[in-house]
């Protein structure tokens, strides 16, 4: 992960080829009948990053099968971020998210995402095990709206609506057993749908962990939508985690298993670079990463720079997790 250095409508493909003469190009390609064999067949890198696309970001996700459950309904404790809501474009053409690629405009790659079937698996130390469908989970669950903070390590952030469940409820549909000291959550793996995950030197599949206390906190949530939609693939469809009080890397994406265990997991970074990724990565202005200062995050829409807020400005709700745990706010442990 490198620190932004330009802001993302400053990327020089984007000044080449700005979104009108994609829109025109793919207006026209529709025109000749030829939008489907260009975006499944001659697309590739050819026409990068001008590529035809049904889908643009921003748009209605295509091919889900929970758009009938959106919007779903305000929790009124999570609707006041301090700051103004990320325009919807932005935030879903710039994204973290390795399995389509190391760069920020995997958005058209992660289109090959298939999200159905998509099997969850509970397990571990649990007393109710089960794998059931997405579909099945995300229909069991009582889906709210909150708007959170967020922040990536690389030090930028937006303001984001996500759509979804408290991680707690998934919690309590497990039934972890006493000794359960850690929720252990990995991402999918496919290296023919993800060329990402053919990158050897990565350890995949995606994998991260947070304490039962901390997978039970109010504001450790599952996502399944934002901006009022099911979530588009480059967000981490169909289910991903946001723990708005760390380190975006922290909020794996497209989830198939989760496993209550007595160890602490190792995370995917953790794994790849244990002396700049932790295990906590609780958001810290005061501890800087090995390579650069946390002390400040540009926003990604605005470009406009403030001041980085601990816990992502959320103390009141988690900072008791770690008054027991030595350097529990910190980067590494
Ligand atoms: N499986 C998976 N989850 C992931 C990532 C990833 O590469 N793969 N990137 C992480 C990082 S570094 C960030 S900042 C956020 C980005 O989420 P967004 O693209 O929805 O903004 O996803 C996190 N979850
Ligand atoms: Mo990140």
């Amino acid at each position: 992960m490198r620190i932004i250095r330009r802001r993302s409508w400053e990327l020089p493909e984007r000044a080449v080829t700005p979104e009108a003469v994609w829109r025109d190009r793919r207006a026209v390609l529709k025109g000749l009948g030829m939008a489907g064999a260009v975006a499944g067949g001659l697309g590739g890198g050819l026409l990068m990053p001008g590529r035809a696309f049904a889908y643009q970001p921003g748009d209605p996700t295509p091919d889900t099968p929970w758009t009938d459950l959106y919007p779903v309904k305000t929790n009124p404790a999570y609707t006041d971020p301090g700051r103004p809501v990320t325009v919807e474009k932005t935030a879903s053409s710039y994204n973290n998210f390795y399995e389509f690629g190391t760069h920020k405009r995997i958005w058209p790659d992660a289109q090959k995402l298939k999200v159905q079937p998509w099997t969850v698996t509970i397990d571990g130390m649990v007393d109710a095990p089960q794998t059931l469908d997405a579909d099945a989970l995300i229909r069991r669950m009582a889906l709210e709206e909150r708007i959170y903070r967020f922040r990536c390590v690389e030090a930028w952030s937006m303001v984001v609506p996500w759509s979804g469940f408290p991680l707690a409820d998934l919690v309590k549909l497990a039934q972890p057993k006493a000794g359960a000291k850690y929720l252990r959550m990995e991402t999918f793996e496919d290296r023919e749908m993800a060329h990402g995950q053919r990158s050897i030197w990565l350890p995949w599949p995606y994998v991260e962990g947070l304490t039962m206390a901390e997978a039970t906190n109010d504001l450790a949530f599952i996502a399944t939508g934002i901006y009022g939609k099911p979530l588009p693939r480059q967000h981490g469809a169909p289910l991903r985690l946001v723990v708005p009080w760390k380190y975006g890397f922290k909020s794996i994406k497209s989830i198939v298993r989760f496993t209550f265990t007595d160890e602490r997991p190792v995370s995917f970074w953790e794994q790849l670079q244990d002396q700049e990724y932790g295990f906590w990565a609780n958001v810290n202005p005061e501890v800087s990463h090995p390579r650069w200062s946390q002390a400040r995050e540009q926003v990604i829409d605005t470009g406009e720079e403030i001041p980085t807020l601990k816990w992502n400005g959320y103390g009141d709700q988690v900072a008791g997790l770690y008054t027991d745990i030595r350097d529990g706010d910190r980067l590494f442990r």
